[in-house]
């Protein structure tokens, strides 16, 4: 059956690994971590997880220039959700063909998927927080399948970062000082809905959404650039206009950018983000672009306070100049 389960695995990914429910269970419980979920009754029913990755490149797009924001690279082209989602389809349908119970999922099964990524030997975790794999560094998407058949072995992967603190030293924000700290990282910042202050503004100078930031500084990634699947190439939307931009409604942005990973959230994260970048940029010539677009944005109380901050530093700005 393990044979059975390699053989269809290896038909469609290059990295997969198994952890048992059991020890996964024990491990997050050693660790004292809460789950993504209250409870682990997601698990119920089931043997085993299957781990697995999927590589994606670190080819970046130019950043095009001042008055422009880019996407960070997990971001571009199609979302990594809807193609690991069709990988997972047709694995899961040749394992069932076989007799095996399925629940495959990216994200949002519940599982901590890095975590069980390290457990099932596909990697180790790395300071910047990533799992870490062979040949792919830290350039990969993870998924999990939860299957109800004894698949595991007690095998380790036990490379780690050593002495090496590039990620913790290049993160601007201090996120990784402490282990990793969510509120301080820069791509957890550009996803939330809060207004920004002053020392979240100065973050965004290129990227306008999610950060790269401690994976370039990762030496793992040392020579990796790996382009198998042509879905999450550059499509020419990764360099953003901020004017046109701000003049977008929630559906002008979601016709371009739908099925893109920067879109989950809706545009006025994104917009919001804009307004931090304009600032950046001495865009000063933009006042009137934010006003219009507090008014179509009126009732979002994060937007119009980031905004009314980013008119009120730029109005000090031009009186001192
Ligand atoms: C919520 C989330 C975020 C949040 C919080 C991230 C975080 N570091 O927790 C935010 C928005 C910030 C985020 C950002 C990013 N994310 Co994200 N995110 C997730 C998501 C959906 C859940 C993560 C989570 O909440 N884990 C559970 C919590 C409870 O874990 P934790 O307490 O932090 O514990 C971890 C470690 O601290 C460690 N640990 C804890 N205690 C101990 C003790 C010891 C001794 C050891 C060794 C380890 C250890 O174990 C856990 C490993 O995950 C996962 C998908 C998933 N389902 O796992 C993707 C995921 C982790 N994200 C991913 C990506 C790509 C990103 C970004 C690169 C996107 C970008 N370019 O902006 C950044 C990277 C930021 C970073 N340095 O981590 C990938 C990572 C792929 C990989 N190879 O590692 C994942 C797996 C998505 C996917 N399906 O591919 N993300």
């Amino acid at each position: 059956m393990r044979q059975q389960v390699i053989d269809i695995l290896r038909r469609h990914v290059d990295k997969y690994g198994f952890v048992s429910v059991a020890e996964y269970q024990q491990s997050r419980d050693a660790l004292g971590k809460q789950d993504l979920y209250a409870d682990y009754r997601f698990l119920d029913g089931f043997e085993t997880i299957i781990t697995l990755a999927i590589p994606y490149p670190t080819k970046e797009v130019k950043w095009s220039k001042k008055g422009y924001g880019r996407l960070s690279r997990y971001s571009y082209a199609t979302d990594y959700h809807i193609v690991f989602g069709d990988i997972l389809k047709r694995i899961a349908t040749e394992l069932n063909a076989i007799g095996i119970r399925t629940k495959a999922s990216v994200d949002t099964g519940g599982v901590d998927e890095r975590w069980a990524g390290h457990l099932s030997n596909m990697g180790w975790l790395g300071k910047n927080q990533f799992l870490i794999i062979e040949d792919y560094g830290t350039y990969s998407f993870l998924a999990t399948i939860l299957v109800d058949v004894p698949l595991a072995t007690e095998e380790r992967v036990h490379d780690d970062c050593g002495d090496c603190r590039r990620c913790i030293d290049a993160c601007p924000s201090g996120a990784l000082d402490n282990g990793f700290e969510q509120d301080l990282c820069i791509s957890h910042l550009s996803q939330e809905k809060i207004p920004f202050g002053d020392t979240e503004i100065k973050y965004f100078k290129t990227m306008i959404y999610g950060c790269d930031i401690c994976m370039k500084a990762c030496p793992k990634n040392k020579g990796i650039d790996i382009h198998k699947y042509a879905a999450f190439e550059p499509t020419g939307i990764e360099n953003i206009h901020l004017k046109s931009l701000l003049a977008m409604t929630n559906r002008e942005y979601m016709a371009i950018y739908g099925n893109n990973a920067s879109s989950w959230r809706g545009a006025s994260v994104i917009k919001r983000n804009a307004l931090a970048m304009i600032y950046n940029h001495r865009l000063y010539d933009l006042k009137d672009d934010i006003v219009t677009s507090m008014e179509a944005l009126k009732d979002n109380p994060w937007y119009i306070e980031t905004a009314e901050l980013v008119l009120k530093r730029i109005d000090e700005k031009e009186r001192t100049s």
